[in-house]
C-alpha cells in the first residue's frame, strides 16, 4: 500500500493581476481570476480543483486553504494553469506552472513549504504550497 501525501494549496501571491489601461487593457483597477490546481502521478491527473476570485488586484495576497490527499504510487507533480474572466472578449490566459515533486525528508515531519512563480508581460505570481506525509512509512 502506497503512503498518502497531503498537498496544501495556501495561497496565491499576487504581483501583477492585469494589464490595466485604455488601449486594449482590462478595465478598472482588478481582475477575475480563476486557477486550476492540479495534482499528478506519473503524469495522470489525480486531483483538480478550480479556485475562482473577483477582485484580484496587484501585489496582494489571496488564501486559498484547499487541500488535497493522493496516493502516492508514482511520481508526484503539481501543476497550476488559469484564465483571467472577460465578460466583453474572450478572457486571458494567465501563465501556468508545473513542477516535479520527488518525496523530501521534510514531508515526514509537518512537511515541507514549496513557493512557485509564473509570469508574462500582464500577470505574475507565485503559489505557496505544502506537501507532507499522512501515513506512517511501512516497517
Ligand atoms: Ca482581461
Ligand atoms: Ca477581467
Amino acid at each position: 500500500m502506497a503512503r498518502i501525501v497531503r498537498i496544501t494549496w495556501d495561497s496565491v501571491q499576487v504581483s501583477k493581476s492585469e494589464n490595466y489601461g485604455t488601449f486594449g487593457g482590462e478595465p478598472g483597477k482588478s481582475a477575475e481570476w480563476r486557477l486550476h490546481f492540479v495534482v499528478k502521478i506519473d503524469g495522470e491527473e489525480r486531483r483538480c480543483e478550480v479556485w475562482e476570485k473577483d477582485g484580484i488586484r496587484d501585489n496582494n495576497t489571496y488564501r486559498t486553504d484547499r487541500h488535497m490527499d493522493v496516493e502516492l504510487d508514482g511520481g508526484l507533480s503539481i501543476e497550476v494553469t488559469g484564465q483571467e474572466i472577460d465578460d466583453f472578449s474572450d478572457s486571458d490566459r494567465i501563465p501556468g506552472l508545473k513542477r516535479n515533486h520527488p518525496p523530501e525528508p521534510g514531508w515526514e515531519t509537518g512537511g515541507t513549504a514549496y513557493r512557485k512563480s509564473a509570469r508574462n508581460l500582464d500577470f505574475d505570481y507565485a503559489v505557496h504550497y505544502r506537501i507532507q506525509y499522512l501515513s506512517e512509512a511501512p516497517p
